[in-house]
C-alpha cells in the first residue's frame, strides 16, 4: 500500500448505520437544528473542516435535469442568494410536464446531505472496516490507475470489470471500457428489464412499444405498480386515463397502490402470469376475438401459435395463478372487445422468474392479436432513446480489438441477450468460479450492486476476489464502503453531463451551483482517469462545455441559449411513425412465433414453464418500490426518510393470524441465501 505516509487524523470513519446524521442533530442539538435547512447544516460542517461553500449563480432560474431515479425528468433550479432553494418540473420536458415526483423535489436532500462524499478517499484499514483517507484528486487518480495499469499488465485488459447503472454519462463510461479493451460490462438491466426487452426485440424488432393512454378504454397491467414505482409521465398518463373512465386490470399478489386505484385487482400467484396471459390468448382465439385482417397481414406464425395455446384453457390457468378461470374468460372478452383501444402492458420488474421471458412474450403476442398496432388507444411506435437527432461527436480513436470471451457469457453461452445490457448477475458468478478466467478489478459508477444483486453474501465472496474495487457515486453507499477508492461525483444540481435526447429533443444538464467540497463532475473525472490511464485520446475534450460543444456542432443552436431555455426542439421531419413503424425481424412482420428462437433451437412460440412454488411454511419473498425512495439511494434523504424512515414487510393477513403476528411486530424473514 502506498498511502502509509498519511498522519491517523486524516482518517475518516464511515458508519453503514442509515441516517446517523439526522440522529445525532436531533440527540444533539435539539428541534431548533432540525428546523434548519439542510444548506446551513452543511455549511456549518464544512466551516468546522475548514472548507468554504463557494456558489457563483446568486439568484435564478436554471433548467436542467433530475437525477433522483432514471426516468430523468426535466426541472427548473429555483437559486436565491446562492442556495438553491426549491427544484420544480420543467413544463417542457414530456417527461416531468410541469411536475416533479416527491423524490425530485426532494432532490436537495442530495446535494445538501451533511453526509454526502466531499472529498476522494483511499481505504485505510480492512475492506468494510470504514476507515478510509481523504486524499486529493492527484493522489486518488494515481492510484487508480496505476492499480488498474497493474492487472492490465499482468493478467490482461479483461480482468477488469466494468459496471454502472443507466446514467447521462453512459457514453463516456463505454468509452473507458471499450478504450482499456475489457469485453466486461455490467449493467444494472438483468435486475431489471431485460426479459422485456429481449422479449420485444423478437417480437416487434425493437425494444418497447409506446401506449396511447390518451384514447384507450382497457389497460392491463401485470406487475407494474405506477403509482408507486413512479415513471412520472406514465404515472401522469394513467391517472388521466382512470379520469376518463378507463378500464384498469392490476395484476399483482399485493394490494399495491395502484391496484387500490385500479378498476379490478385480481391477486395472482407470484409468477402465475403466464398462465395468466396464456389462456387469454386461448380464449380469444377459441372464440374468434383475435383481429384477423391484422393477423394475416403483419404477423408471423400464427397457426403455430393457435396449435400451442390449444391446451391453455382458463380452467388449467387457474390451477397455475390462483385467478378463477370464469374471471380469465371474462377479462379476455373485456379486453377483446375494447380492442383495439386496449393494451396489456410490457411492465418493468420482468427478470424475477425463470418464466419472465415466456411471460413477456405472451403479453407481445396478445397485444398483436389484438390488432391494437398503431391504432389509437393501442400501443404506438415511439422514439428509442437517444433516436430523433443525430448530435455530433467529440473525436476519437477506434477501441482496441479483444478476442477475451465475455464473463457473463454473452453473446456465447446466451446469445439472445443484447450485449449493451449483458447479464449481471453471472459476471458474479464467474468471478467465484474464476471461469473462463479469473477478474481481478472492479470499476463501478453509479451503481450500488452490493446491495442490487440478490444474494449479498455472495457479492461480498465475490468482492473479496478482487485485487481492486473502485467507485464513483455521491453518497457513501455499501459498495463505497466496501471499496479501495472512492470517486465522489459532484451531484447532478452542481454539473453538465452529455446532452440527453428526448422524444428527437435534446435537453441539457446543467449546474445550478458549483460543486460542493471537492466533488468533481463525471466528464472531468473521466477524462483525467482516462490521461492517466494512456488513453488521452478517447477523452479528448478541454472540459465539460467543450464537450457539450461538440454534441452541438451540427446543430443550429449555441450552448448559451440552450442553457438559457433548456431545450432545443428541432424542426421534425414527417412523424414519429416513419421514424420507427417497421418491424425490425427476420420476416419484417411481428413474430407470433420467433424465427430467432427457432434457429436457436428453442421453441418458438409461447408456452408454460413451471416457476418453482414454496414449500410448507415457506412463503415468496416480493419487493415492490415505495413512491417516496429510490432503490438503495435515498435512504439518507433528510425529506423522504422522514416521511417514510422504515420499509416494513407485508404479509397475508390470514397467514399472519395463523402465526400469531400483529401488524407492527419484528419478524426474520429467512430464506436459503440469509437472514433479515
Ligand atoms: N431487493 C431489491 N433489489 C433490486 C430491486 C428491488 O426493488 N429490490 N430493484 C432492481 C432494479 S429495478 C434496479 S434498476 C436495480 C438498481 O440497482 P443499482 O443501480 O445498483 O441501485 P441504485 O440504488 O439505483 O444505485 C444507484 C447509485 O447511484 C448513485 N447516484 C445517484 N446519483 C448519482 C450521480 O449523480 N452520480 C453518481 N456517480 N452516482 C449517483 C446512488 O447514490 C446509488 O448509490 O436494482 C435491482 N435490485
Ligand atoms: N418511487 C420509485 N419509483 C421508481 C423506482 C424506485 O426505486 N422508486 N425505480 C424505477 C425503476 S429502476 C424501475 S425498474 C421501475 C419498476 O417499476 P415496477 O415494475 O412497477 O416496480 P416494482 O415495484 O419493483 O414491481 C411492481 C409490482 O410487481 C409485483 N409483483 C411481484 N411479483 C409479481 C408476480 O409474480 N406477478 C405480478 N403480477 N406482480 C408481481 C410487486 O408486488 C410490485 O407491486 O420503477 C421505477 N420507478
Ligand atoms: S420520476 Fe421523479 S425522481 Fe424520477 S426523474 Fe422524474 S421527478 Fe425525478
Ligand atoms: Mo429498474
Amino acid at each position: 500500500m502506498i498511502r502509509n505516509k498519511k498522519t491517523k487524523d486524516e482518517i475518516i470513519r464511515y458508519s453503514l448505520s442509515r441516517r446517523k446524521f439526522l440522529g445525532l442533530t436531533a440527540a444533539g442539538a435539539g428541534a431548533a437544528a432540525l428546523a434548519t435547512s439542510g444548506f446551513d447544516k452543511l455549511q456549518a460542517y464544512a466551516a468546522e473542516h475548514g472548507q468554504v461553500v463557494k456558489t457563483t449563480i446568486e439568484n435564478g432560474e436554471i433548467y436542467s435535469l433530475c437525477e433522483m431515479c432514471v426516468w430523468r425528468c426535466g426541472l427548473v433550479a429555483k437559486v436565491r442568494d446562492g442556495k438553491i432553494t426549491k427544484l420544480e418540473g420543467n413544463p417542457n420536458h414530456p417527461h416531468s410536464r410541469g411536475k416533479l415526483c416527491p423524490r425530485g423535489q426532494a432532490g436537495l436532500g442530495v446535494t445538501y446531505d451533511r453526509d454526502r462524499l466531499k472529498w476522494p478517499l483511499i481505504r485505510a484499514g480492512k475492506r468494510g472496516e470504514g476507515k478510509f483517507y481523504k486524499v486529493t484528486w492527484d493522489e486518488a487518480l494515481d492510484y487508480v490507475a496505476e492499480r488498474m495499469l497493474h492487472i492490465k499488465e499482468k493478467y490482461g485488459p479483461q480482468a477488469m470489470i466494468f459496471s454502472t447503472t443507466h446514467n447521462m454519462l453512459q457514453q463516456q463510461f463505454e468509452n473507458l471500457l471499450g478504450a482499456f479493451g475489457s469485453p466486461n460490462y455490467g449493467t444494472q438491466r438483468s435486475l431489471c428489464f431485460n426479459a422485456m426487452i429481449t422479449a420485444n426485440m423478437l417480437t416487434y424488432g425493437f425494444e418497447e412499444p409506446g401506449r396511447d393512454y390518451n384514447n384507450t378504454s382497457y389497460i392491463i397491467y401485470a406487475g407494474r405498480n405506477m403509482m408507486e414505482a413512479i415513471s412520472n409521465s406514465e404515472t401522469q398518463d394513467l391517472v388521466e386515463a382512470l379520469s376518463k373512465g378507463a378500464k384498469v386490470v392490476v395484476l399483482d399478489p399485493r394490494f399495491s397502490k395502484t391496484a387500490a386505484r385500479a378498476t379490478e385487482w385480481l391477486p395472482i400467484r407470484p409468477g402465475g402470469d403466464l398462465a395468466f396471459f396464456l389462456a387469454m390468448i386461448h380464449d380469444i382465439i377459441k372464440n374468434n376475438l383475435y383481429d384477423k385482417e391484422f393477423v394475416a397481414a403483419h404477423t408471423f406464425g400464427f397457426d403455430k401459435l393457435k396449435q400451442e395455446v390449444e391446451k391453455y384453457t382458463p380452467e388449467w390457468a387457474e390451477a397455475q395463478c390462483d385467478v378463477p378461470a370464469a374471471t380469465i374468460r371474462r377479462i379476455a372478452h373485456e379486453f377483446a372487445v375494447a380492442s383495439p383501444r386496449a393494451f396489456a402492458h410490457p411492465n418493468w420488474r420482468t427478470s424475477n422468474f425463470v418464466n419472465s421471458f415466456q411471460t413477456q412474450r405472451a403479453i407481445a403476442v396478445l397485444n398483436a392479436i389484438i390488432g391494437n398496432w398503431d391504432k389509437l388507444g393501442g400501443q404506438c411506435p415511439v422514439f428509442g432513446e437517444g433516436e430523433g437527432v443525430e448530435l455530433g461527436r467529440v473525436p476519437q480513436p477506434p477501441y482496441p480489438r479483444t478476442a477475451a470471451l465475455r464473463l457473463d457469457g454473452v453473446p456465447w453461452k446466451h446469445p439472445l441477450v443484447p450485449l449493451k445490457l449483458g447479464i449481471f448477475q453471472n459476471i458474479r458468478d464467474a468471478i467465484l468460479s474464476g471461469k473462463p478466467y479469473q477478474a481481478h478489478g472492479w470499476f463501478i459508477y453509479r451503481q450500488n450492486p452490493l446491495n442490487s444483486i440478490p444474494e449479498r453474501r455472495k457479492t461480498l465472496q465475490a468482492f473479496a476476489k478482487m485485487d481492486f474495487i473502485a467507485t464513483i457515486d455521491v453518497i457513501m453507499n455499501d459498495t463505497a464502503y466496501y471499496s479501495d477508492v472512492v470517486l465522489p461525483e459532484a451531484t447532478y444540481l452542481e454539473r453538465f453531463d452529455p446532452l440527453a435526447v428526448v422524444e428527437g429533443d435534446v435537453y441539457i444538464r446543467q449546474p445550478a451551483i458549483e460543486p460542493l467540497f471537492d466533488s468533481k463532475p463525471g466528464l472531468w473525472i473521466f477524462k483525467e482517469l482516462g490521461k492517466r490511464l494512456g488513453l488521452g485520446d478517447f477523452f479528448n475534450y478541454k472540459d465539460e462545455e467543450d464537450y457539450l460543444r461538440a454534441q452541438l456542432k451540427p446543430l443550429p443552436v449555441s450552448l448559451e441559449e440552450l442553457k438559457k431555455k433548456g431545450r432545443y426542439a428541432p424542426p421534425k421531419e414527417g412523424d414519429k411513425e416513419k421514424a420507427v413503424g417497421i418491424f425490425h425481424t427476420s420476416t419484417g412482420k411481428i413474430e407470433l412465433a420467433s424465427t430467432v428462437l427457432e434457429r436457436l433451437g428453442h421453441k418458438s412460440v409461447p408456452h408454460w414453464q413451471e416457476p418453482p412454488r414454496p414449500g410448507d411454511n415457506e412463503f415468496y419473498l416480493l419487493t415492490g418500490k415505495v413512491a417516496l425512495h429510490t432503490q438503495f439511494f435515498t435512504q439518507n434523504n433528510e425529506y423522504l426518510s422522514d416521511l417514510f424512515p422504515e420499509n416494513p414487510v407485508w404479509i397475508n393477513s390470514r397467514a399472519a393470524q395463523e402465526r400469531g403476528i400483529k401488524n407492527g411486530d419484528k419478524v426474520i424473514v429467512e430464506s436459503r441465501v440469509g437472514k433479515v
